[in-house]
């Protein structure tokens, strides 16, 4: 089915709900809903959330303005889901990189450019929107076990994400994964994270050493953190927004804090020079020890629920 026979299948499926539209950017489809307290867009490919900004507030995440909208290109920013690895293949658990084959793998696992299905939206209430989105991931030689994946994104008053892993195949299989959440700020400078203090962090940029710290975390050079086992809520402090964004996550132990600063941003793709001013990724995820390991019919869920909160 071509682009606009997609299109036109969805808005005859959810075109008649109230604030939800279907969108093309050059060559991607996306949802758009609206309600009360909030809008968000997100992406068939990759089950990207591309937006979310609650009713009266700035975007909550942020979406690099060089993005593609190819296919086969994750975009840069929102929430990418990195599964069935995160990161480099060769930094994961061997439980998790030896089910690989290929010596040439994409970093952050093989679904952020994979077209998932619109399963489903609901207008819970006015001022709560529902989308599912469902992967059904065939083996192959990049990876040889089959699984539904299955996102639900709720947006009202704050975002919520629950993202399921299925195996649906006759072998268990093992993996690591991460929401890779971008968050719009003011400017990193002045920017607080608060909530890491005294939480053991492997620092990847020192030889994947373990640090810690008491003080909340203020970013001035290239910060590629992996918290390990953390648990409540971290905030980032953002007075040039004068708001706090407060992050959650359930079933997710471990937290990656990362920005590029100047050098690297100049090596990333879609990423303007400057724009490390203006993003900072706080990545809900499960990491090293603790990859999971699904045996045939076994399924695992983890999530964030994310809001703005005005200081
Ligand atoms: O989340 C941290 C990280 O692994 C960084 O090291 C950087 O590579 C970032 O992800 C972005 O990765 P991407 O493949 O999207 O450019």
């Amino acid at each position: 089915m071509n682009l606009a026979d997609k299109v036109q299948a969805l808005y005859a499926e959810y075109g008649a709900l109230k604030g939800v539209t279907i969108e093309i950017y050059k060559q991607l489809i996306a949802v758009s809903v609206k309600n009360k307290a909030a809008s968000a867009t997100i992406f068939l490919q990759g089950a990207q959330l591309a937006e979310y900004k609650q009713a009266g507030e700035r975007p909550l995440l942020w979406l690099s303005d060089q993005c593609d909208y190819q296919v086969g290109k994750p975009l840069r920013g929102g929430i990418p889901i990195c599964w069935p690895w995160f990161g480099d293949l060769a930094k994961n658990p061997d439980q998790v990189k030896d089910q690989i084959s290929l010596d040439v793998v994409p970093a952050h696992g093989l679904v952020r450019d994979q077209e998932w299905c619109l399963a489903d939206v609901k207008l819970i209430d006015s001022e709560t929107t529902l989308i599912k989105l469902e992967l059904d991931v065939q083996p192959s030689d990049l990876w040889p076990f089959p699984a539904l994946l299955k996102l639900e994104v709720t947006v009202g008053r704050s975002l919520s994400m629950n993202f399921e892993v299925i195996n649906t195949g006759d072998k268990a299989f093992s993996f690591t994964s991460a929401l890779h959440s971008y968050f719009n700020i003011a400017g990193i400078e002045r920017v607080e994270v608060l909530g890491l203090e005294g939480v053991e962090y492997i620092d990847t940029l020192k030889d994947w050493r373990l640090s810690c710290s008491n003080n909340p975390l203020r970013v001035s050079s290239e910060v590629d953190r992996i918290y390990k086992n953390l648990s409540g809520v971290v905030l980032i402090n953002d007075p040039g927004f004068v708001r706090q964004i407060e992050v959650t996550s359930h079933n997710a132990p471990d937290l990656v804090v990362w920005n590029p600063w100047a050098e690297k941003a100049k090596r990333l793709s879609n990423f303007a020079d400057q724009a490390f001013h203006k993003m900072l990724c706080l990545e809900n995820a499960h990491l090293l020890d603790n990859l999971q390991t699904l045996a045939p019919d076994q399924s695992f869920s983890m999530g964030l629920n994310c809001r703005v909160s005005i200081t």
